[in-house]
């Protein structure tokens, strides 16, 4: 084949290429645009895998590094009953950083590659869980209102256009309601006992409140994902309407529990039928985020530790899991 033969045949090819790839960005929009699901087996735009793998696999570490701070409370719950309720919840924390990490993994990267992007610090995970807690009370006010806020923010999630993460969210949603409720007994029961009680779930409250509000994200002007995370049907609602709809939401479950939200500024807005509410500290969040919130080196020592601890489960079971196919070959060689 002579060079102009050779650069003909590469045009072609090149155009066919282009046909096809334009052909698969237009069946990627046409199920954006339907609001279909796109799953592991279809093209997507690299940007699109990109921003799912980063948004799910952060999702996946807040739930493992979100175990830490409740279950410092298992050996102190005060009953046997709050215990195994306790454990219960963490446990169902770890089952969904599983489930997200299996639904992080059909977009392409293994998940040891993303648990080590977390062990190395380069991955984030949830603000909230730089916080202590630091009275039996704090794990009622982390359930009420962490668990409150994952609810308003996981909800709409469930409809995420990648089937896998939606499908994972709706049971995830499911347990995170029950883990809203146990808080919230905790926080009644305080908040009807004796004064010094009470004063505790209060203060728990007035502790969480703030950062509970900015685990919705910054403030839709400084979100430089929402918008193409919006187009693509990843996020259906911005960071604010989200952190808006929460608000509403806990003025009267707070009145209910007889418990004050620590806002001065929170009143109702007859106009735009809403509450109002006052200004967060953004530069406390930049500042919990970069690493620097009080228990972020804990949080990560911890997790280090416990990964190099368990490196003989996985060592185990990646050794069954090679008998067992050494097995399974000498079956179907018989
Ligand atoms: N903390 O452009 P933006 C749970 C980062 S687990 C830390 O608005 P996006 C639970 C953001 O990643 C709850 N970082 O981003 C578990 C981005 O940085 P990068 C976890 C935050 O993605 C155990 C930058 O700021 N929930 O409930 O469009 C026990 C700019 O932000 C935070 C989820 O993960 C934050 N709070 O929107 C109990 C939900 N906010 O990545 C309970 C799924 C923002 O560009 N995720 N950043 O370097 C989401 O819905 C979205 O990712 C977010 C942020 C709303 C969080």
């Amino acid at each position: 084949m002579n060079a102009p033969q050779a650069d003909h045949l590469k045009a072609v090819s090149d155009a066919a290429l282009g046909e096809d790839e334009q052909a698969a960005q237009n069946y990627f929009d046409q199920l954006i645009s339907e609001d279909s699901r796109v799953e592991p087996r279809d093209w997507m735009p690299e940007g699109y895998r990109k921003t799912l793998t980063r948004q799910v696999s952060q999702h996946a570490h807040s739930e493992i590094i979100g175990m830490q701070p409740e279950a410092n409370w298992i050996t102190r719950a005060p009953s046997l009953k709050r215990k195994a309720i306790l454990m219960a919840k963490v446990q169902d924390e770890a089952g969904h950083g599983l489930y997200l990490y299996s639904a992080a993994e059909t977009l392409g990267t293994p998940r040891d590659v993303l648990n080590q992007q977390l062990l190395d610090g380069k991955a984030k995970y949830s603000s909230i869980f730089n916080y202590p807690a630091r009275t039996w009370a704090d794990i009622g006010a982390i359930g009420w209102l962490v668990d409150g806020a994952a609810i308003c923010n996981q909800v709409p999630l469930c409809r995420a256009s990648y089937g896998p993460y939606g499908r994972a969210m709706v049971r995830i949603c499911k347990e995170e309601s029950f883990h809203q409720r146990q808080g919230w007994e905790i926080l009644y029961e305080l908040s009807h006992g004796t004064p010094e009680q009470k004063q505790m779930a209060q203060d728990a409250v007035n502790r969480f409140y703030g950062p509970a509000l900015q685990m919705f994200g910054p403030p839709d002007e400084d979100s430089p994902n929402s918008k193409q995370s919006m187009a693509w049907n990843i996020k259906r609602f911005s960071n604010d309407e989200l952190r808006q709809r929460f608000v509403d939401m806990m003025v009267p479950q707070a009145e209910a529990l007889g418990l004050t939200l620590p806002d001065p500024d929170l009143k109702w807005n007859e106009e735009r039928g809403h509450y109002d509410y006052g200004k967060l500290d953004w530069n406390e969040f930049k500042s919990v985020i970069s690493g620097h919130g009080p228990c972020n080196v804990q949080r990560m020592q911890r997790r280090r530790a416990a990964h190099s601890e368990g490196a003989w489960v996985r060592e185990a079971a990646a050794e069954y899991a090679r008998k067992m196919e050494a097995h399974n070959a000498e079956l179907i060689g018989a």
